[in-house]
């Protein structure tokens, strides 16, 4: 049998899709050719791209695995035998090629969050490549240009609920900061294997709902109903926290009465890169009896900003520099409005351990969130009118959990069907608008976007109900990227949609 190329294949659901829309759909005008990963304009990107002429090659094995988490035995599926899978770390400029080994019993892909990289290696399913079938492998490679704090994922259903996650470090070839030690530390709301699954909580999220029995209890703390949560509240996120009950918070894949501790030497300066690979869960992060100096996130340079507590959603990441006192310090993640906490150790000391639920004074101190950040000057986006302007509205309720875009949820099988349109060379704005009762963190692939005028360059921006923020980014990646809630549960019920290159 002739092999089938990507191109074709891609190629072809784009005719399909432009066909289905000129025929079915009478508000489009003519619906727009749109650029596909097999397009040679993304080699020629690649291509233009600085490279250090490096390969550097890494085998990733998803499979199912077994892990003792502090006494509970969990079945789930990891990237080989460690939670969180294993890191990776490269120079800016270096070229990846990581080949995926599918020992799933379903099909994935890899999604490498933060990374600008070449669009047919974004790992979205439908959209950039075919999944990777069970039993199958596939090679990622690409130049990894961007330096900073970023981390990969499955792109397809709840999988990186399960433990399909880890670091992927680039390194700044001339990196400005100083300092001793660095740590990577990546947050995870556990919950695969202990009592239900993923898809089991995805399931009853959008069964459950239909009756509006689950509205928003009086106060009096969070409460559970099932997988559900009920009346997890948080002011820093505008009012309800999140969705899911969690039996576990995972500081590098370690519960609370098993504690990762992360060792120095008094006065040592440590650089702290802060993952949240969670799915439901947003953290207020401190480390007691010490403050952060916040310098980067998502991977771009921030003016250093110093804070007791640092607020980080889903999918956003922080990098940190902390000066360590003497003794035994707890690092605590705590589950914004679950009442509930991560835990780790910092000893630099002799002393005794904190206990695993101290909540440290720097949490009600100087919160700082990502919105209170000034872009570094280095990074800052030139001033320019946008060319183009899309507004999109987050939309759906909890009740009816109907999450979507302009009202509109994502069609796996049509992904481009309500794309929005930009063109290479463009200043792009995106406004977001909540107009739902719950936050979301939404997350732009393939682009760093700055939050107004000077605010911080990211790829995953926190939007608060009834907050809308203006985005603005270049189009320099050509290629069709997905934009989505990085609640798990929200881009699942169809808190997704495409920002595509017109050719
Ligand atoms: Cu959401």
């Amino acid at each position: 049998m002739p092999e089938i190329s990507r191109r074709t294949l891609v190629g072809g659901g784009v005719a399909l899709s432009g066909a289905v829309l000129l025929s079915a759909c009478s508000r489009s005008d003519a619906a727009p050719s749109l650029i596909t990963p097999g397009d040679d304009v993304i080699d020629a990107t690649e291509a233009a791209r600085t490279s250090t002429g490096r390969e550097r090659e890494f085998a990733l094995t998803a499979a199912e695995s077994e892990f003792d988490l502090g006494g509970t035995r969990v079945r789930t599926w990891s990237y080989g035998d460690s939670l969180p899978g294993p890191e990776l770390r490269v120079s800016a400029g270096d070229t990846v090629i990581a080949t995926l080994v599918n020992d799933l019993p379903d099909p994935t892909t890899v999604h490498w969050h933060g990374l600008a990289l070449r669009n047919d290696m974004d790992g979205v399913p439908h959209l950039t490549q075919d999944q990777v079938a069970p039993g199958e492998r596939y090679t990622y490679r690409f130049v990894a240009a961007n330096a900073g704090t970023h981390w990969f994922h499955p792109h397809v259903g709840t999988q990186f609920d399960r433990g399909l996650y880890a670091p992927i470090i680039v390194e700044d070839p001339d990196e400005p900061l100083a300092y001793d030690q660095e740590w990577v530390i990546v947050l995870d709301d556990w919950l695969d294997g202990v009592e239900n699954t993923p898809d089991e909580v995805l399931e009853e999220l959008r069964a459950g709902m239909d009756g509006g029995g689950h509205s928003m209890g009086g106060g009096g703390g969070p409460m559970r109903m099932g997988a559900t949560l009920m009346g997890a509240v948080s002011d820093l996120l505008g009012g309800d926290a999140g969705d899911v009950y969690y039996p576990m918070y995972l500081v590098s894949g370690r519960p609370p009465n098993d504690p990762r501790a992360f060792e120095a030497a008094p006065g040592d300066r440590v650089r702290i890169r802060l993952i949240n690979a969670s799915a439901d869960t947003a953290y207020r992060v401190s480390l007691g009896g010490h403050t952060m100096t916040v310098t980067h996130t998502d991977g771009y340079a921030v003016e250093h900003a110093e804070a007791d507590a640092l607020l980080v959603g889903m999918g956003e990441r922080f990098d940190v520099l902390v000066t360590l006192a003497d003794g035994v310090f707890p690092f605590v993640a705590l589950a914004e409005g679950k009442d509930a906490n991560g835990f780790a150790l910092v000893r630099t000391g002799s002393g005794s351990a904190p206990r695993a639920d101290v909540r440290p004074e720097e949490l009600d101190g100087r919160i700082l969130v990502a919105t209170d950040l000034t872009a570094d000057e280095g990074v800052r986006l030139s001033a320019a009118e946008p060319d183009v302007v899309h507004e999109i509205e987050l939309t759906g309720s909890m009740a009816d959990f109907d999450w979507g875009l302009n009202g509109r949820a994502y069609d796996h099988e049509d992904p481009t069907a309500a794309a929005f349109a930009i063109a290479q060379g463009q200043r792009v704005r995106l406004v977001l608008n909540n107009t739902t009762d719950m936050w979301h963190p939404m997350h732009l692939h393939g682009h760093h976007v700055q939050i107004g005028t000077d605010g911080p360059r990211k790829d995953t921006v926190n939007v608060l109900p009834g907050q809308t923020l203006t985005c603005d980014f270049d189009a320099d990646n050509p290629g069709r990227w997905m934009t989505h809630c990085h609640n798990l549960y929200h881009g699942e019920s169809g808190m997704m949609g495409v920002v595509a290159y017109t050719t």
